[in-house]
């Protein structure tokens, strides 16, 4: 379907067709995996064309790749952008980012928390090239405005944030932006686009880990970033082939297969973890439960505001802290103790000691990171059975 078209579909539609129109040469409906690193010219001048970029065609894989194109083509729709670059995994695209966008001497302000590597990476490695951050709670728009030096260039945003579930306003961070010249880089995995789209809120960059809710079977690593317009994309493009951050066509073909219920998955996981979220609000091993469905969410009134719907990751924590927190990871059987999220089975763990264990503690304690927090990752099991679950793990503590 043509662009325009496209535009006027609604999500449903959009998730099943955008990026999938028959293949060319077969018809076949499915899309063909192109499992190829190269492609014949026909000619010595048509090679040499192709690279000069006087005519269009397929090169090399690292360079573009059919298959790889209309997974681009499907969330760049999704999101509402003008198009897409896949990376290698969610931090091949963070990477990617930060060494497109920035030189030695910039600067970066950034949610503190956040997936801890996206953090790690700047301050521990780019630091070494003279890149500087600022790690802020960006909740706190007035501490955003007083972190922007005259060298700042990025205001990097993760929202909801892995694992504490805060909130960034992204309409007022683009409006920071666009006053100081800035661009604005949300980190969207939580959300996916079924439930938040960055660049219609003003967002220069929207992207996603897509190992989780956008492929959402848990057996792919893949990233992708997507861009308000052409031009922020084609200063990007070069460096990420030339690093080669980029997609591997079956990593695509995998991805847009889960795609196609990317809606329906999100839908489904979001009514589950309501379920969960009150549960646990109201079960009295539990001392707080941070999930932006609930009324006791801080910042349920901006959830309303720039969500669709809540999502389904949730945090809490135990009145007997990590202690107790340990013994419910140890006896969950229908919640799997691993990392990762946003697939669709339900997963359960410990940051301060997995995912975000690299940070550090004194910038996990900064960034509101607590030792007793637990991330749920909901997933779409009945909601009964995963209640029932998390309630036998809670009881069995008193
Ligand atoms: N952004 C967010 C918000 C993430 O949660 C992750 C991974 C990434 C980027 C990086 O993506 P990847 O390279 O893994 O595809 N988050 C993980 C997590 O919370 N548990 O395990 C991985």
């Amino acid at each position: 379907m043509k662009k325009e078209e496209l535009a006027r579909l609604g999500l449903d539609s959009l998730t099943v067709h955008a990026g999938e129109s028959p293949d060319p040469a077969f018809g076949a409906v499915a899309p063909p995996l192109y499992q190829t690193s190269t492609f014949a010219f026909d000619s010595p001048d048509q090679g040499a064309a192709r690279f000069k970029g006087e005519e269009e065609g397929y090169i090399y894989t690292r360079l573009a790749n059919p298959t790889i194109d209309r997974l681009e083509e499907k969330i760049a729709a999704l999101e509402g952008g003008a198009g897409a670059l896949a990376c290698s995994t969610g931090m091949g695209a963070i990477a990617t980012l930060y060494f497109s966008l920035l030189s030695a001497g910039d600067h970066v302000v950034a949610t503190s928390s956040l997936y801890g590597p996206s953090r790690t990476l700047l301050e521990k490695q780019f630091s070494r090239f003279g890149v500087k951050s600022t790690w802020v709670d960006t909740a706190d728009l007035e501490l955003v405005q007083n972190s922007i030096l005259p060298e700042t260039k990025l205001l990097y945003i993760e929202t909801p944030a892995n694992p504490t579930i805060r909130l960034t306003d992204i309409a007022a961070c683009a409006e920071i932006c666009r006053e100081k010249g800035l661009l604005l880089a949300v980190d969207n995995t939580f959300a996916s686009p079924i439930l938040q789209k960055p660049l219609e809120l003003g967002a220069d960059i929207s992207l996603h880990s897509v190992t989780k809710f956008i492929n959402g079977h848990t057996d792919v690593v893949g990233g992708i970033l997507v861009f308000k317009d052409l031009e922020i994309l084609r200063r990007v493009e070069k460096p990420w082939q030339m690093v080669g951050a980029t997609m591997d066509p079956h990593q695509a073909w995998l991805v847009l297969r889960g795609a196609k219920t990317l809606k329906m998955r999100v839908e489904k996981a979001q009514a589950n973890a309501m379920e969960a979220a009150r549960m646990l609000e109201a079960h009295p091993e539990v001392e707080w439960v941070r999930y932006p469905g609930l009324e006791s969410h801080p910042q349920h009134e901006l959830a309303l505001r720039q969500m669709k719907g809540p999502g389904s990751l949730i945090s809490f924590e135990l009145k007997g802290g990590l202690a107790e927190g340990k013994q419910v990871l140890e006896r969950v059987k229908l919640c799997t103790l691993a990392v990762s999220l946003g697939g669709i089975e339900t997963l359960i763990q410990h940051p301060a000691s997995m995912t975000h264990a690299g940070m550090g503690a004194e910038a996990r304690a900064q960034a509101g990171i607590t030792d007793g927090l637990i991330r749920l990752s909901v997933g779409c099991e009945d909601a009964a059975d995963l209640v029932a679950d998390l309630k036998q793990a809670l009881d069995s503590l008193t």
